[in-house]
Formats: structure tokens, sequence, C-alpha cells
């Protein structure tokens, strides 16, 4: 069911758990203000989710109220995961799903690293 964007941050959601280790990751990548991790339920052979550890719900939210400390770190994340996952050789896509005409499941911003594979004109 997709989430109203506006509403307060829900600390009880999946990714703030993840953050404070109460649920397990895969994780691809860890930096002081990002963390990268394999989707639970992958849409492509490369399906890594890339959140900024900060309480932020969507672009809006993060853009406003994040630090440019935070901000460069997970521009900079999202690139490292294509380098790292090898998603970068033949190329590869991001998407972040925000509000309820967006899609978005899971009310902490994210971005969805997709690659592996020749991707079709839209996923997820
Ligand atoms: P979105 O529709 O953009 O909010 O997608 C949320 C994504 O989060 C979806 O692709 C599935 C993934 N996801 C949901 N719960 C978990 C979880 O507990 N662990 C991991 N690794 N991924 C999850």
């Amino acid at each position: 069911m997709p989430i109203d964007a506006k509403a307060p941050y829900d600390p009880a959601n999946i990714f703030a758990r993840i953050i404070r280790g109460e649920l397990p990751n895969r994780t691809v990548l860890e930096t002081e203000h990002s963390l990268a991790f394999h989707d639970i339920n992958p849409l492509a052979p490369i399906h890594v989710l890339v959140i900024p550890k900060g309480n932020y719900v969507s672009w809006d939210d993060f853009t406003e109220k994040a630090s440019e400390a935070e901000i460069t770190d997970f521009v900079r994340a999202v690139g490292q995961v294509a380098r790292m996952t090898g998603a970068d050789a033949q190329g590869y896509r991001l998407l972040s799903n925000v509000g309820k005409r967006g899609g978005q499941e899971v009310p902490h911003l994210h971005v969805h690293v997709f690659g592996g594979q020749p991707l079709g004109p839209m996923l997820a």
C-alpha cells in the first residue's frame, strides 16, 4: 500500500529498523551517512537499495533538511554501489518511488539500483 510521503517520519518503518540493526540485511556498502543493501525481492540480477541513515521520507524532505555532507555522501554512495556491483560496466537504472502516486511502500527515502540485464522501459 503506497504511503503518504507528507506524513511524519515513522521510526518503526522497516528501513529504520535495518539501520538500527534490528532486522538483518545483506549490506553492500555502509558509509557515515548512508547504507546500501540488497532488495529482499529483487526485480533484476542487481537490485540494491541505497538509503540515507537520517530520518527522511522523500526527496523533498531530504533536500530540505539534510546537511550537505549527508547529501553528498548519499549521492556518492549510489555511484559507489553501481561500481561495486559491476552495474556500471554495461549500464543501470536508478529509481526512487515517492508517495502515493509514486508507489512508495517503505516510508524512508530510498533509491533502487537495477542492473545486470537489459532493462525494459520501466521497472517496479
Ligand atoms: P518502494 O516501492 O520503492 O517503496 O520499494 C520498497 C522496496 O523495499 C521493495 O522493492 C522491497 C524492499 N523491501 C521491503 N522490505 C524489505 C526488507 O525487510 N529488507 C529488504 N532488504 N528489502 C525490503
